[in-house]
């Protein structure tokens, strides 16, 4: 999705008042550039979905990108399909998000008529004859209390032998492993152009607002919800990508 008119994320460049992160305009402006520097592996993770979405997709079924800002992994799906009737779900609550999304959608052409993007919280989301669920670095952002009923509901609306991908910023039980995780981290955005105070002012925004979680605390919720053959993909610093079935 790189273009050369992705306009650069200069957002938390200068001094700004303390309060927690949105995604508004503001951020769906520069989203691509932001998500590619300061996601380790996100480009190879959105190529590696649209292999595992074209390994799982059942003839006549449904892929849900849930959380989709722009349609990263959406729109590396698309690339990537086998030839078979199917249908794609694209979901953000922020409505900046889908907006660009579906100018996105529209420059791209009519072969983008499988894909329907909708300003939803996933929450409220019908979800049903899914094949393949994605949740790229989403469910980060949901309500620690409301994680478990979200992965139930998802398995619910799911068919046998599909699958689901959660790609999750991750902490780690050890205090050692994730401070150096962290400063690790901090190096790979420093590396891509980001200043100590860019760095520093947007983990404040996001201090309450993304909520990372262990492995173990993400297998056990999606094993309790009826998945299986949970495991990690893909792992870069604190950042992780897991698989499971159903
Ligand atoms: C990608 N998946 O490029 N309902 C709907 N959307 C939500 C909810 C919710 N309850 N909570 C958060 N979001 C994308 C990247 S970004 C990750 C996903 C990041 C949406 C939120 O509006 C935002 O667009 C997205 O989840 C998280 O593959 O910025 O680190």
């Amino acid at each position: 999705m790189s273009t050369p008119t992705r306009k650069k994320d200069r957002l938390f460049a200068e001094q700004i008042l303390p309060g927690d992160f949105e995604f508004d305009k503001e951020v769906a402006e520069v989203f691509e550039d932001m998500i590619s520097r300061s996601v380790p592996g996100y480009t190879t993770i959105l190529d590696m979905i649209a292999i595992l979405a074209e390994n799982y997709i059942q003839e006549n079924s449904k892929i849900y990108d849930l959380g989709c800002s722009l349609g990263g992994a959406t729109f590396a799906i698309t690339r990537q399909l086998p030839n078979i009737p199917c249908s794609i779900v694209a979901i953000d609550k922020s409505s900046a998000m889908i907006d660009r999304m579906e100018k996105k959608k529209a420059s791209l052409g009519t072969t983008m008529a499988l894909i329907e993007c909708r300003c939803e919280d996933i929450l409220n989301a019908e979800i049903f004859n899914a094949s393949v669920v994605v949740l790229n670095f989403t469910l980060q952002f949901v309500q620690l209390s409301d994680r478990q009923r979200l992965i139930e509901k998802i398995f619910a609306g799911m068919n046998p032998g599909g699958i689901l991908i959660v790609s999750e910023k991750i902490r780690f039980p050890d205090d050692k492993l994730n401070s150096l995780f962290t400063d690790m981290h901090h190096g790979f955005k420093g590396n891509r152009g980001y200043s100590k105070l860019e760095i520093s002012q947007k983990r404040s925004a996001l201090e309450n607002v993304l909520i990372p979680e262990t492995i173990d605390t993400h297998r056990s919720r999606l094993t309790q919800a009826g998945f299986n053959s949970f495991d990690v993909w893909f792992q870069c610093f604190n950042f992780a990508s897991m698989v499971v079935f159903k």
